[in-house]
């Protein structure tokens, strides 16, 4: 392929009218603060970085050092470009309204700024995840209400995924592209236009410990999962979980499956595990634009109206036909059959 930076790319967007130029300078600058947390996770020990910060979120979670260095990272490279109105990330309790400081534009950023975390201190790959949103019209310092905004609104949705390479999957709406750091020059390189997720899979994603914990459908559709070729089925099916929801969707993007974390008896009061704003509906949006399916089990996951900007839902999403059989036991157990 010929080398397309992630900026020639964007350029070419704007000028073929699908993007402006406000947002073309707000991917650039989220594509910029990632190489930051790039480099500051590949320093590891040598950087002082791994470990516990010592304080928790409004999740109740233990904040690593380096979930709040990567907030920090993105919080200051997105305040002052003139193109956001406000932010919203898994750290920080509430939204940030760019600070008046500053010039504001017409846009809302969501992040989960190090999706994984907890694999940090075993050197598994983490990510970044990200969505951007219109900041209502007549809006000048957006709240938390104004970025309850159902997935199907997204103007952007992407992650970076810090492995053995670092790489940028970015989606504006029109298809799923994929860009790979070129560490030496400093820049995100195409290496992938318009993926396509298979839409049959035999690969499935999911944390069986929590299998006693699940609900019925979810039981009765891994169960049929396992029974393999003899079941229902008709095919044996592979299992991985890496518990970084980014490297687990990448492996997705690369080679399809279907990634689920379930309602389970433990996060139900919840309403699921993972986010809806910054984990389910960047990643549903990348997904569907690659061809793929998600959903909650009930619903399309974009078109999920949002209460509350640390709302949880469950998630299966990737191989669309088999996005599809995970609905199926779902829907035909709530009706009864
Ligand atoms: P985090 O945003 O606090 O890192 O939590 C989200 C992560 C996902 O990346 C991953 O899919 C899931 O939590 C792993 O959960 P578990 O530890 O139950 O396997
Ligand atoms: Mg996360």
């Amino acid at each position: 392929m010929k080398h397309i930076s992630l900026t020639r790319y964007l350029i070419q967007e704007q000028h073929a009218g699908r993007i402006n130029a406000d947002l073309r300078l707000l991917i650039e600058v989220v594509a910029r603060a990632c190489k930051t947390i790039s480099i500051a996770i590949g320093k590891g020990a040598l950087g002082g970085v791994l470990g516990d910060a010592g304080t928790g979120n409004i999740q109740g979670e233990a904040q690593k050092k380096l979930d709040v260095l990567s907030n920090d990272i993105l919080l200051e490279a997105n305040a002052w470009g003139g193109h956001l109105a406000g932010l919203a990330s898994e750290e920080m309790d509430h939204s940030q309204p760019i600070p008046d400081a500053f010039q504001r534009g017409n846009y809302l950023l969501l992040f989960d700024p190090l999706d994984g975390s907890s694999n940090i201190d075993v050197n598994i790959s983490v990510g970044t995840i990200f969505s951007v949103l219109r900041c209502p019209d007549d809006v000048t310092a957006p709240g938390d209400e104004h970025f309850l905004q159902p997935g199907n609104t997204q103007v952007c949705a992407g992650y970076t995924t810090y492995g053995p390479s670092t790489m940028l999957v970015l989606t504006v709406g029109h298809g799923t592209h994929v860009f790979t750091l070129d560490r030496e020059i400093g820049s995100f390189i195409m290496t992938r236009r318009d993926v396509q997720v298979p839409a049959e899979t035999k690969e499935f994603a999911v944390n069986m410990s929590n299998q006693r914990f699940w609900e019925a459908p979810m039981q009765r559709y891994v169960g049929d999962l396992l029974k393999g070729k003899e079941g229902p089925r008709g095919k044996d099916f592979n299992m991985r979980w890496v518990a970084s929801m980014v490297a687990d969707v990448h492996r997705i993007i690369t080679r399809g499956g279907i990634f689920s974390y379930p309602l389970d008896s433990k996060c139900r009061d919840k309403g699921g595990k993972l986010r809806l704003m910054y984990e389910a509906n960047p990643m549903a949006f990348i997904i569907e634009q690659a061809g793929g399916a998600a959903s909650t089990g009930r619903q399309r996951m974009m078109d999920v109206q949002p209460t509350g900007l640390h709302q949880r839902v469950p998630v299966f999403l990737g191989s669309r036909d088999e996005v599809a059989q995970a609905v199926r036991y779902h829907l035909e157990d709530d009706a009864g059959a």
